[in-house]
């Protein structure tokens, strides 16, 4: 494999500063020598410019904070991430807020009939701004990716949807809101809570859903949200949820991936050096990149 790091800084997403560090603090953490010793070519393509808005502006318009600097940017990420798959490599994201997933889903997802998505998360970022209890756009992308919301969002290069619901897979949700379990059920959308991981445990939960995305897609795309993860292991993100998926239980599942080779595009998102403790979460997310990746397999 051939890999192209992108960094993404973007905190527009959301309300807690500091998440826009993300890419530095796991470049900090090692994730180009981690990658290295694993024999990978890695490329560090540096990171996404993303813009400020002005302050005092009106930052919240139709319930979608910051939108045109969230829409903007993730354009820029879009048009990245197609250019390194179509230069054969395998994008790995670094966030910045979950927002992103707009983009990199963007930039992927035209490269797959079939693209199956892993959202490994604490919540299910499935709000529209008709929906959203806080206008914030990282609660919202894999509704973006159904072609859910603003046509800013759910139009990026120029086509839609993105992605199938039956090709989704949740993991680790915990924090869903209303409207979220509606479409959850209306869509038919395959959901692993907390309830059952707990019931049939992380290895049962991966080898379900890695034989279910493997008859029915051509790729698949992790999506990693470090709040998927128990904040007690990860506190280092801006929407931590008591009773998550344990450092133990995720390695588990990235060396599971990695044993099937499925995984062809992956992103690490909500690392926010400024609230974490010694750089613990952006070290766990290396960690995690490292058993994606085959750690345990050379
Ligand atoms: C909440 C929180 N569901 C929202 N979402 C978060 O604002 O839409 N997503 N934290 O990662
Ligand atoms: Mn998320
Ligand atoms: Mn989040
Ligand atoms: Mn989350």
């Amino acid at each position: 494999k051939r890999v192209s790091i992108i960094g993404v800084p973007m905190d527009l997403g959301q309300n807690r500063r500091g998440v826009d560090m993300g890419p530095s603090a796991i470049r900090y953490a090692g994730v180009l020598e981690t990658l290295e010793a694993l024999n990978f070519q890695i490329e560090d393509l540096g990171d996404i410019k993303i813009s400020r808005p002005s302050r005092g502006a009106e930052q919240l318009q139709d319930n979608l904070r910051n939108l045109s600097q969230v829409a903007e940017g993730n354009e820029l990420l879009a048009k990245q991430v197609d250019e390194t798959i179509t230069a054969g490599r395998f994008p790995l994201v670094l966030g910045g807020d979950h927002s992103i997933a707009i983009g990199s889903l963007a930039g992927i997802a035209k490269h797959y009939e079939n693209l199956g998505v892993i959202w490994y998360d604490a919540h299910g970022d499935l709000n529209t701004a008709d929906t959203s209890p806080s206008g914030n756009i990282h609660g919202m992308p894999l509704a973006v990716n159904l072609g859910l919301g603003h046509e800013r969002l759910t139009n990026i290069l120029g086509y839609q949807p993105k992605i199938k619901p039956e090709n989704i897979v949740i993991i680790g949700a915990r924090s869903l809101d209303e409207g979220e379990k509606e479409l959850i059920r209306e869509k038919g959308i395959k959901v692993y809570t907390m309830h059952e991981v707990d019931r049939i445990g992380m290895s049962a939960v991966i080898s379900e859903v890695i034989d279910y995305l493997k008859e029915r897609t051509d790729g698949v795309h992790l999506s990693l949200d470090l709040d998927g993860l128990d904040p007690g292991d990860a506190p280092g993100v801006g929407t931590p949820v008591i009773g998550g998926l344990s450092y133990r239980e995720s390695h588990l599942a990235m060396e599971m991936l990695a044993e099937t080779d499925m995984i062809t595009s992956a992103e690490f998102v909500e690392v926010n050096p400024i609230l974490d403790e010694k750089n613990k979460t952006a070290v766990i997310a290396v960690g995690l990149m490292g058993s994606l990746f085959g750690e345990k397999l050379k």
